[in-house]
């Protein structure tokens, strides 16, 4: 059967760049059965130099260095925007205003108010959505869900996660520019609550559902460092480590850490959860496996389980090899576009869509207030309510 075609514009020839587009290039190699395709059909980004060469190593057909021009095309069906944070408001909502589909990386917004006036806008042109919260879809985590869903863990007590780093440390190291964004508030919104902690938000409301209050420190601890493009010594105004607690909606407590200054650490996330009757956790740096303590096992045996998650029966994993065989990191992206290009054939949502992600929004926007006011703040968070 022939294909459906979805022709791909992405914009940011990044690192997230890297990740979609090899997410588009594996796909219909490994989901054969999907109605539609991606195309690669153009990528952008202000350099010229860049973005050609770019273009040449990924397959796409052609290469743009406005976005706007690129948005604009007639033969772009969806915008992929994989820029540093302070441009997904402007791009999502001219995307969508063009009839476009929209994925947007992670974390949404920098602000409520740019992510609530998103959520608006591909509301209004009713075009498909979503953000790439891309660890949901790696077969451990999203057996973690399958189990949490069946009510095997029985009454959840607690939530604890953690995203430690060591990027960091160095105190010589610039801020700004386009290697150390991340670095800088105005291009990233806040520092590891938006890049960090996001992701462990994501996966908790998924997991465990609404988060609604929470009581948060943060810290910076290197005050200046040189911008690039100023060439001066500026206040640093990003969040450098972020700790808070929480009430879920269900009546657990959340813990959560993150920080780019845990010396040895170079993308240590983990959650666990601790149920009535049993408890999970996963460690991304053993990202097959999923451990499982079921407090129903017989006593002589009772203990945590290690599941190496390789196993055809388990999620997205008849796609792949044969048992035992693990998966890595690019393969959540595969997933996500799959996930996206089945939702386009069934005319589901393909979650997060640009309104869940705003929940995600509004707890770290909770957390930076509650921070700045040293106070328990209120999210506001509807999390299937
Ligand atoms: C930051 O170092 C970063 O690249 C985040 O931006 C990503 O979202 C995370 O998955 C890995 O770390």
């Amino acid at each position: 059967m022939k294909k459906k075609e979805l022709r791909i514009g992405l914009i940011g020839c990044g690192f997230m760049g890297r990740t979609h587009s090899n997410g588009y290039k594996r796909v219909a190699n490994f989901f054969p059965d999907l109605a539609y395709t991606p195309v690669l059909k153009a990528v952008c980004s202000r350099s010229e130099d860049k973005v050609k060469a770019f273009a040449e190593q990924w397959g796409y057909e052609s290469y743009e260095t406005d976005w706007k021009a690129l948005i604009n095309r007639e033969d772009i069906d969806a915008v992929d925007i994989c820029t540093p944070n302070n441009m997904h408001h402007e791009i999502a909502v001219a995307a969508a205003a063009a009839g476009k589909m929209v994925l947007c990386e992670k974390p949404l917004s920098r602000t409520l108010e740019e992510g609530k006036s998103m959520v608006e806008a591909v509301e209004k042109y009713n075009v498909k959505n979503t953000v790439w919260y891309n660890y949901r879809r790696l077969p451990a985590v999203t057996l973690a869900k399958k189990i949490v869903d069946s009510g095997k863990l029985g009454k959840v007590f607690h939530y604890r996660t953690n995203f430690l780093q060591d990027w960091t440390i160095n105190e010589n190291l610039p801020q700004g520019g386009r290697a150390f964004w991340r670095m800088d508030a105005e291009a990233a919104g806040s520092g590891v609550t938006g890049d960090l902690l996001a992701h462990c938000i994501d996966l908790a409301m998924w997991l465990n559902g609404g988060i609604d209050d929470v009581s948060a420190v943060t810290e910076t601890f290197v005050k200046q460092r040189v911008h690039e493009e100023s060439g001066k010594l500026e206040d640093v105004k990003i969040d450098d480590a972020c700790i808070f607690h929480c009430h879920f909606d269900n009546g657990s407590l959340g813990l959560f850490e993150s920080t780019r200054y845990a010396r040895g650490h170079k993308a240590m996330f983990t959650f666990e959860i601790n149920g009535e009757k049993a408890s999970l956790r996963w460690d991304l740096h053993d990202m097959n496996r999923l451990e499982y303590f079921d407090n129903s096992d017989d006593s002589q045996v009772r203990g945590w389980r290690s599941i190496h998650v390789t196993d055809g029966d388990q999620p997205y994993m008849d796609k792949w090899w044969v048992p035992g065989l693990s998966l890595g990191y690019e393969h959540s992206f595969v997933h996500q576009v799959a996930d996206f290009l089945s939702s386009l054939e069934n005319n589901t949502d393909c979650s997060p869509t640009f309104k869940e992600a705003y929940e995600t929004q509004k707890v770290c926007e909770a957390v930076l207030t509650s921070a700045a006011n040293k106070k328990w703040e209120d999210t506001g968070v509807e999390w299937n309510k």
